[in-house]
């Protein structure tokens, strides 16, 4: 199976908004921000900007027909600046004029005054002083503080990790076009598409049927497009709205990087019990979440770290609380694992102080408290699956981690300034929603009287593959060539109330949407040739694009077929509807059986760092991945390396500075935002396993989401730094260079 956007991109024919034909007198938009993290709007000055060559208009707050409220979750969100700003980059006013260029400087000469207040940037603080977002939550089972009075060991402590920069290829971009009616149709470079549709409509004052959303494809995402493109979206939608002609906002890298929000750093306490055998009985753990200066998705984000709270463990005593600690910096948003990396890497931070403190080693301590099935997680729901436990030991045999420890224990014992070191990392991902409303998809699905095929669907194509898996089950179901199908534009007339592409489940709802209409039009065609050819219905079937009558060819052509259905008149279109079966949540209780399934697999980390420099390198990575019944290994493999990659990036090198002073965003470049590159790649190994068979109409055709759980693996390497290091290390992520040194250096002055 090919990527079929692969050809397109790699010819640079592939279409993105920014690439869309911009209609005649297309005007653009550029947006003023706030310099401030805090304070309060003292002037705002627009008329100097208003004379500036080719400038139609400048907007402000005052030009919003509807509501000022983007906010979709918490309703906390102005679209523009009024009174008060609570980040650096948050938008205030718009300038729309004839070139990009003059809409840039025109925003030059817009004045603005902020009595400035000192920023909350640290969420502890934040916490002290009661700003949190929602009253804190707590999810547990059994009693954990009397398990912890009765148990043999008990550790705590302290693990943080840091924000991560999305770094989709494409910056945040929107055009918005002007409709006959006073409705706008609005391309936007999304995962969300029914999003941007509802939250222009409310900002603008007009019914959502007036508002159509496109997306062509995006050039990344990650989570960073799943509640964020929207405001750009809708500030492009303002500006077509006032002056009548479509407008375009395509964001600098510059400015994407300071004004949106990135995956919500956390710093965490922890206390875990454990019996004399290294069993976990208890644990506690508080999770305080840098949210930024706005709700957008972060108490969702908490739900799913509170039900990833023990990772890939079982623990029958548990208490775990979130804060949502509003500070000054951009509202931080979802990112590809939305809160489960941060719970875990807590967990494995306590496994290795435990270790420490037992005397038993970790791998012996994680791989005897892996899930097992009939487990129950801290929410209720039971582990019916025995992949964590699977998957480990195949990993542990089939990638060596005995040579590994020896190796390393060779290469260390022979001295000398480099070290090197290994770990393992179990990851056990929840597929679904944690919103169970969220999860419904649907496809509208027309078959043309050439036999070729057009697919809709609310999916939103991301680089991810997501296409390429619903057309190839949609071929499977139609009995026909992949090549006779093809995927539209996602459109929100063709598919309505959409959730955003996200969660990894977009492949699985919507794939499961098509098929569910291809059949519906597959048994039309077949019922209409029995009855033209009075032959039972249940003897025929399409293969390989053939009509066959108990398997035999009945020298009818799929494209035949198509034909003959329509003369009978009979419809060759279809719209279905998919709501992932089996989930529900008591928000109230914390308990239920929110996901469909469970992804888990493990992966064996080797890492080697110059002690002397504190620089390090990744050097091997076996992985094995519980995939199900793999639709497209290829697409798999995709996903399984480059989260992995964007893991390691996230606990190693990615570091999202900020003055404390202010909270200006240091690493504003990509001079100074460095992401793993293809040097820093280290030898990948993996291994798929197909784990349990999942029931049907669940994941797709057997196979099971892949987009976030790879990116758990990443954690590996901060644990296999640690690791080789050799000397203990404060659980904190990244683990730059910079800090291994210092660390190292802390380490000798300790030990004297
Ligand atoms: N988005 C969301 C997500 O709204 N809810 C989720 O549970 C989720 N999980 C992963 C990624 N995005
Ligand atoms: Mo997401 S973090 O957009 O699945």
């Amino acid at each position: 199976m090919p990527h079929f956007d692969g050809e397109l991109h790699v010819q640079g024919r592939s279409v993105f908004v920014g690439d869309l034909p911009e209609p005649k007198g297309t005007l653009f938009a550029h947006v003023l921000t706030s310099p401030a993290a805090r304070g309060s709007i003292t002037g705002l000055s627009t008329s100097a900007a208003e004379k500036a060559p080719g400038v139609e208009a400048v907007l402000t707050w005052r030009d919003i027909p509807g509501e000022n409220q983007t906010g979709n979750i918490v309703m906390d969100e102005p679209l523009l600046a009024r009174g008060e700003v609570h980040y650096i980059g948050q938008p205030v006013a718009v300038v729309i004029a004839g070139s990009a260029t003059e809409a840039r400087r025109a925003c030059e000469l817009i004045e603005l005054a902020v009595r400035e207040e000192k920023p909350v940037l640290d969420p502890r603080e934040s916490c002290s002083r009661g700003e949190l977002i929602v009253p804190p939550r707590t999810i547990g089972c059994g009693n954990p503080a009397e398990a912890r009075r009765n148990s043999a060991f008990t550790v705590s402590g302290t693990a943080e990790t840091g924000a991560q920069e999305h770094l989709y290829l494409e910056t945040q971009s929107a055009l918005a076009v002007p409709l006959e009616d006073g409705g706008l149709r609005i391309a936007s470079s999304t995962q969300g598409p029914s999003y941007v549709q509802k939250i222009a409509a409310r900002v603008l004052g007009v019914p959502s049927h007036r508002i159509q959303v496109e997306v062509p494809r995006l050039g990344g995402a990650f989570g960073g497009k799943e509640d964020q493109a929207t405001p750009w979206a809708v500030i492009a939608a303002l500006g077509a709205f006032v002056t009548g002609k479509p407008v375009k906002l395509v964001l600098s890298r510059h400015q994407d990087l300071v004004c949106t929000g990135k995956r919500h750093p956390y710093t965490s306490d922890y206390t875990m019990g454990l019996d004399e055998n290294g069993l976990i009985v208890s644990w506690e753990v508080d999770y305080y979440q840098d949210s930024g200066a706005a709700g957008d998705l972060s108490t969702a984000v908490m739900e799913r770290t509170l039900f990833h709270t023990t990772g890939s463990y079982f623990v029958p005593n548990v208490r775990a609380t979130g804060y949502c600690c509003r500070t000054n910096v951009p509202p931080n948003t979802a990112f590809r694992g939305f809160g489960g990396p941060q719970a875990m890497f807590v967990i494995e931070a306590a496994l290795r102080k435990a270790s420490s403190v037992t005397g038993i080693p970790v791998h012996i301590l994680q791989e005897r408290n892996l899930l097992k099935p009939g487990d129950r997680f801290p929410f209720g729901a039971e582990y019916r699956a025995d992949e964590a436990r699977s998957s480990w030991k195949l990993c542990r045999d089939m990638m060596g981690l005995d040579n590994a420890m020896k190796r390393a224990e060779e290469f260390n014992s022979a001295g000398g300034r480099m070290r090197r070191g290994i770990s393992m990392m179990p990851v056990c991902f929840g597929i679904s929603f944690t919103t169970t409303f969220l999860n419904q998809a649907s496809a509208l699905v027309h078959v043309y009287t050439d036999g070729s095929v057009g697919i809709s669907t609310g999916a939103v194509e991301m680089g991810q593959g997501v296409n390429s898996r619903i057309r190839q089950a949609a071929a499977l179901e139609l009995g026909i060539p992949v090549e006779l199908t093809r995927m539209e534009a996602t459109s929100t007339t063709r598919n309505a109330n959409t959730s955003p592409t996200a969660a990894s489940s977009g492949a699985d709802m919507n794939g499961n949407a098509a098929a569910m209409a291809c059949r519906e039009i597959l048994i039309r065609m077949l019922r209409g040739a029995a009855e033209r050819t009075g032959v039972p219905e249940e003897a025929l079937s399409v293969e390989k694009g053939r009509l066959l009558k108990n398997g035999e060819d009945t020298g009818t052509s799929w494209e035949e077929l198509a034909a003959e259905t329509y003369s009978s008149r009979i419809s060759l279109s279809s719209h279905a509807h998919y709501a992932t079966p089996g989930i529900h949540f008591d928000g109230k209780a914390g308990k239920g059986e929110p996901f469909a399934y469970h992804v888990a697999g493990a992966a064996l980390t080797e890492a080697t760092v110059d002690t002397l420099l504190g620089t390090f390198t990744i050097d091997r990575v076996g992985i094995v991945h519980c995939g199900g019944s793999q639709l497209d290994p290829v697409i798999d493999l995709g996903q399984v390396e480059g989260g992995l990659i964007q893991g390691i990036g996230w606990v190693t090198i990615e570091e999202v500075g900020r003055d404390p002073e202010t909270g200006r965003l240091l690493a504003d470049a990509l001079a100074t935002y460095k992401v793993p590159q293809i040097c820093s790649t280290p030898e990948i190994a993996v291994m798929f396993a197909p784990g349990e068979t999942l029931p049907g109409g669940i994941g797709l055709r057997g196979s099971k989401a892949v987009g976030e759980p790879p990116f758990m693996y990443g954690i590996g390497a901060w644990f296999a730094i640690a690791d080789a290091m050799g000397t203990p290390v404060e659980h904190t992520a990244p683990m730059t260079p910079e800090r291994v040194l210092m660390s190292l250096r802390a380490g000798n002055r300790s030990r004297g």
